[in-house]
C-alpha cells in the first residue's frame, strides 16, 4: 500500500484530492499538510510551510512516505500581483519537494497548467510538445517546474509525473487567485442571484475540466506503467473548451432566466489571452489511457445539484 504525503492539502485541488486518496489507499496512509491548520479529523495532518525544506523532509521521513504529491502553489492571477512571492513559493516549494523525493526515493507528482503556454504557442489543438514562452510569472514557474521535474527524472531517477491542468471546476473548495475561476463563480451566482458578471470577455475560450475527472487523472497517471510513459512532465489534459456564453447557455438549460453580463478585468483578461483556446490531450490518452466522464452539460447538472444542496 502507498504512503502518500500531500502538500497544499487545503487548497483547491488538495482539499478534494486528500479525500479521494484516503478512500483509495486508506486514511492512515495519506498525510495531509498545509500552511494553515485544518479542522478535518479524517486522517493525519501536519502544519508545513513548503519553503521549509528541513521540516518537509522530516515529515516525509517520519511518515515513511513513498509518494510525494506537491500541490502548494500560488495561482496565476495572484502570482501576477506578487511575482517575487510566487517565484519563492512556487519554485522554492517545488525544489524542496523534489529534494525530499530524491533523498527518500519517493514517487513524485506535481501539477503544471495550461499557463505553461504563451502567446506564441499554437492556440488550437495545442500539441503536447510545442513552443512554451509564457508571459506570466505563473507560466514561467510552470515551465521551469516541468523542466526541473524532467531533470530530477533523468539526472537522479526520481519517478516524477505531472499533468498540465486546464481550469478546474469544483463544488467543494472555492478557488483562489486563478484566471479560470469565473467558471466556478458563475455556478454559485447562478443559484444565489440568477445572474453573473464575467471578468473574462465574451468569446474568450479556455480549457476546463470537472474536479472528479482531475482527481481520477492524478490517480491514473501515478498508477500508470512507467514503461509506457514517453512523456512525464507534464501531460496535456482537458475535458472541454468553452467561452463564457457557452457555460451560460448550459446553465440556462436548468435556470432558464439566467443572465450573463461582462465587466472585464484587464489583468486576468491579459492572462487568459496569452493561453491556448484548446489543447490536445492525445499523448495522455495514448500513453496511460486518460479519459473523462463529464462534458459541459453533465458538469453543469452535477454542479447545480451539489451547490443547491450546499447553499440552501
Ligand atoms: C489558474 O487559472 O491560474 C489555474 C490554472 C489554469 O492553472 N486554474
Amino acid at each position: 500500500m502507498k504512503r502518500i504525503m500531500v502538500t497544499g492539502a487545503l487548497g483547491q485541488i488538495g482539499s478534494e484530492l486528500v479525500g479521494k486518496l484516503r478512500e483509495t489507499y486508506g486514511a492512515e496512509n495519506v498525510l495531509a499538510t498545509d500552511i494553515r491548520p485544518s479542522d478535518n479529523q479524517d486522517g493525519p495532518f501536519e502544519l508545513l510551510d513548503v519553503t521549509d525544506a528541513e521540516r518537509m523532509l522530516t515529515l516525509a521521513r517520519d511518515f515513511n512516505a513513498d509518494t510525494m504529491i506537491h500541490m502548494a502553489a500560488l495561482l496565476s492571477a495572484t502570482a501576477e500581483e506578487k511575482p517575487l512571492l510566487a517565484w519563492n513559493l512556487n519554485m522554492g516549494g517545488l525544489v524542496n519537494a523534489l529534494e525530499a523525493a530524491r533523498e527518500l526515493d519517493m514517487q513524485f507528482f506535481t501539477p503544471s497548467s495550461i499557463g505553461a503556454f504563451g502567446p506564441s504557442t499554437p492556440k488550437n489543438d495545442t500539441p503536447q510538445d510545442t513552443l512554451q514562452r509564457p508571459t506570466t510569472m505563473y507560466g514561467v514557474n510552470k515551465v521551469a517546474g516541468e523542466l526541473l521535474c524532467d531533470y530530477y527524472f533523468t539526472k537522479f531517477g526520481v519517478d516524477t509525473r505531472g499533468l498540465r491542468f486546464p481550469g478546474l471546476i469544483s463544488n467543494v473548495a472555492p478557488p483562489g487567485g486563478g484566471t479560470t475561476d469565473y467558471a466556478v463563480d458563475i455556478y454559485y451566482q447562478a443559484i444565489e442571484k440568477g445572474s453573473y458578471t464575467s471578468y473574462i470577455a465574451e468569446g474568450t475560450r479556455m480549457d476546463m475540466m470537472y474536479m472528479p475527472d482531475a482527481l481520477q487523472a492524478i490517480v491514473d497517471l501515478m498508477e500508470a506503467d512507467a514503461d509506457k510513459l514517453v512523456h512525464r512532465n507534464a501531460f496535456n489534459v482537458t475535458a472541454m473548451s468553452f467561452e463564457p456564453e457557452e457555460i451560460a447557455a448550459s446553465i440556462r438549460k436548468y435556470i432558464p432566466d439566467f443572465k450573463l453580463g461582462y465587466e472585464v478585468d484587464p489583468a486576468r483578461q491579459a492572462i487568459a489571452d496569452s493561453w491556448p483556446d484548446s489543447i490536445d490531450a492525445s499523448a495522455a490518452k495514448d500513453e496511460w489511457n486518460f479519459k473523462t466522464a463529464y462534458d459541459l452539460d453533465a458538469m453543469t447538472a452535477d454542479m447545480l445539484e451539489k451547490l443547491k444542496q450546499k447553499l440552501q
